[in-house]
């Protein structure tokens, strides 16, 4: 199972969450799978899904699910723990492990090797640290998400590989303004 696989197979949790996804093609590839306003695509800011995640999530009551990359998390090991220290009941970590910088070209990461996100996560305090094969995911997801009082941090380990997309054609003002009014926030002007 690869990437837009998982999306696929978790598609029917995230639509009715708020989601924060990962710079590149994970968004492009939610976005050809399913597009809504409750979809936060990032089009910028490599490492900053999870805690652009954890923020809303401290910030409102509803469910937010932050899709991020192994590769990124890597780059922002702070994050979790930051995560393991205040992330409130109705926050997820779903970290997408397919052993690669995917979007930039399949280039491996240390994941493949030595480094264990799971063992990193749960060093830096996390608690409901999951680890799940891609099949497994849409089943820990929405017991994570069915949880009202815990946090979650998952990793879902997947097959490398991208699959054919294009650019999102959204202006990235649309994307906030729209993300901002689904949870009830006026645009800015
Ligand atoms: C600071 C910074 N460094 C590098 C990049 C280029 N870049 C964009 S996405 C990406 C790979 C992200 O890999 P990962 O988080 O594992 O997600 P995947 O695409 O594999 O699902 C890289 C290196 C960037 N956008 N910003």
């Amino acid at each position: 199972m690869n990437r837009f696989d998982l999306f696929n197979n978790i598609n029917k949790i995230l639509k009715d969450n708020l989601v924060i996804c990962n710079i590149g093609l994970p968004s492009q590839e939610l976005y050809k799978i399913n597009d809504q306003p409750n979809y936060f695509y990032m089009l910028g800011s490599m490492g900053l899904s999870s805690s652009i995640g954890l923020g809303l999530s401290l910030s409102q009551k509803k469910n937010v699910i932050s899709i991020d990359g192994d590769g990124s998390i890597l780059m922002n090991m702070s994050t979790l723990a930051t995560i393991g220290n205040r992330a409130p009941p109705n926050y997820t970590l779903l970290i997408v492990d397919n052993g690669t910088y995917g979007s930039t070209g399949d280039q491996k990461t240390f994941t493949n090797e030595n480094t264990s996100l799971k063992n990193v996560a749960i060093g830096a305090g996390c608690k409901n640290v999951l680890e799940c094969s891609g099949e497994e995911t849409a089943n820990v997801l929405s017991r994570a998400i069915e949880d009202q009082s815990n946090s979650y941090v998952i990793i879902s380990k997947i097959k490398p590989g991208n699959t054919s997309t294009i650019p999102i054609p959204l202006n990235p003002i649309l994307i906030r303004d729209r993300f901002r009014k689904f949870i009830g926030l006026v645009p800015f002007l």
